[in-house]
């Protein structure tokens, strides 16, 4: 049978989700944080599922560009670069500043472009596989394991976010001492089974965090670990925690910001440097990798455009002998199926990938992805294989109509202030 594959409509239904108060440089989560989750309809009837960043300058691009989606193919996906550069960005948002809570690097037009694309990227591989009765990894040449392993992503955390403020209880309570985070991991192992921890550094001194890790390292010994302060510390800070954690560290994930610093610390240990903030767009890959500040790159479908993308960059890492693995961001389930399919594809993915998924109690679809010894099994189904709740959906969109603003935009100095008035977002190097 001949299916017709063109675009008849688009939806883009911006929603806000739960987010318990994990705590980073910039500040701590806001209790509720946005998302944007795109459905593509073709003439027949079949509707691909998206998901993307929800704050108000993605939702402002994917407008327009959802409008001109209309009549295209669901396999036109070059072209969506194409539609997504013609439209026009107010740069006074995004030029040169450092992205707020997400801490991702510098923000471009350029990269807020890409990922708006990967939302629509990903619903229409979707919806192609559900028309063909593909998997989305099969539509991507075909997965290399069955199931994607994934570490547990710890957090400092308050054990709930600030008094009288409108918020989700959640049951992880506190971890603020080495006590804490490895009471946390070890309950994100008796949940999911994970078996490496990532710990999101650049909250307390480095003396604190390196005690954290430490006892990670004596109540797990042997896994691998990792500590990522998103750019918060000195050179000379930077390498000497690599040198105080080096027997224990997997690796060590933006502890300075930008690709010469990286290179300075890069050259000053024998422990491997993750970044997933100086390398994010194909333009920074040649000044990191000729001057080998980075060992492992972090790849994320939504800012680097996309699985397609995300398939080019690990076919560049593989060039030039450099690892890769996948970023996250707070994120619901369409995007760890999306992330799921292209990394069963990758074949030089050799560290487990970073998921904020089991911090989100709230999902728009009708049944949870599970983590099963650590790792989510690749669907076999077709398309991305999970199914939208659209009742979930319709209540999370209320909570956004709700609110008055204040939460629409991701800002963690911002929801810091609200417990400490005087916080402002640290200047880097902050140790
Ligand atoms: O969720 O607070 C967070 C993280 O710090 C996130 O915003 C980062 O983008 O997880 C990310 C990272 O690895 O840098
Ligand atoms: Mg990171």
């Amino acid at each position: 049978m001949t299916r017709d594959l063109t675009i008849t409509d688009v939806r883009l239904t911006p929603i806000l989700v739960a987010d318990p108060p994990l705590l980073n440089t910039q500040g701590v989560h806001q209790p509720y944080t946005p998302r944007l989750i795109v459905e593509v309809v073709t003439a027949d009837g079949i509707t691909g599922l998206g998901e993307t960043y929800g704050d108000t300058k993605y939702l402002e691009l994917a407008r327009p560009c959802a409008e001109q989606l209309t009549g295209r193919r669901i396999t036109d996906l070059n072209g969506l670069f194409t539609l997504a550069g013609q439209v026009a960005v107010d740069d006074s948002r995004v030029h040169d500043a450092l992205d707020v809570g997400g801490l991702r690097g510098v923000q471009t037009a350029g990269k807020l472009r890409l990922s708006v694309v990967s939302a629509f990227e990903v619903a229409c591989l979707d919806a192609l596989g559900q028309a063909l009765g593909l998997p989305v990894h099969a539509l991507l040449g075909g997965k290399v394991r069955d199931a994607v392993e994934y570490s547990a992503y710890l957090f400092y955390k308050w054990a709930g976010h600030p008094a009288g403020v409108p918020a989700e209880r959640d049951d992880w309570g506190a971890a603020l001492d080495p006590a804490g985070v490895v009471e946390q991991a070890r309950r994100f192992t008796e949940r999911y089974g994970f078996t490496s921890f990532k710990l999101k550094g650049g909250v307390f001194p480095p003396e604190e965090e390196i005690a954290a890790v430490r006892a990670l390292a004596e109540a797990f010994p042997g896994h691998p670990l990792r500590l990522d302060p998103n750019g918060a510390w000195s050179v000379e800070t930077s390498v000497q925690v690599a040198d105080a954690l080096r027997d224990v560290l997997e690796y060590l994930e933006d502890p300075t910001l930008g690709t010469r610093a990286m290179a300075d610390v890069a050259r000053r240990t024998r422990v491997p440097l993750a970044t997933n903030m100086c390398v994010t767009t194909f333009a920074e890959i040649k000044e990191a990798f000729t001057e080998d500040a980075v060992q492992v790159v972090l790849s994320d479908q939504h800012y680097w455009g996309g699985l397609r993308n995300t398939q080019q960059l690990a076919a560049i890492c593989r060039t030039f002998g450099v690892g890769v693995s996948m970023h996250s961001n707070t994120h619901l389930g369409i995007s760890l199926a999306a992330m799921t399919h292209v990394a069963a594809t990758v074949p030089n993915l050799h560290h487990a990938c970073d998921s904020h998924y089991p911090w989100q109690s709230e999902d728009v679809l009708t049944e949870r992805l599970t983590f099963d010894g650590g790792r989510v099994a690749v669907p076999d189904a077709p398309g991305l294989g999970v199914r939208l709740d659209r009742d979930r959906l319709e209540f999370l969109h209320r909570r956004w109509l709700a609110d008055d603003g204040t939460l629409r935009d991701r800002d963690d100095a911002a929801a810091m202030r609200v417990a400490h008035p005087d916080w402002v977002t640290p200047a880097v190097p902050r140790w």
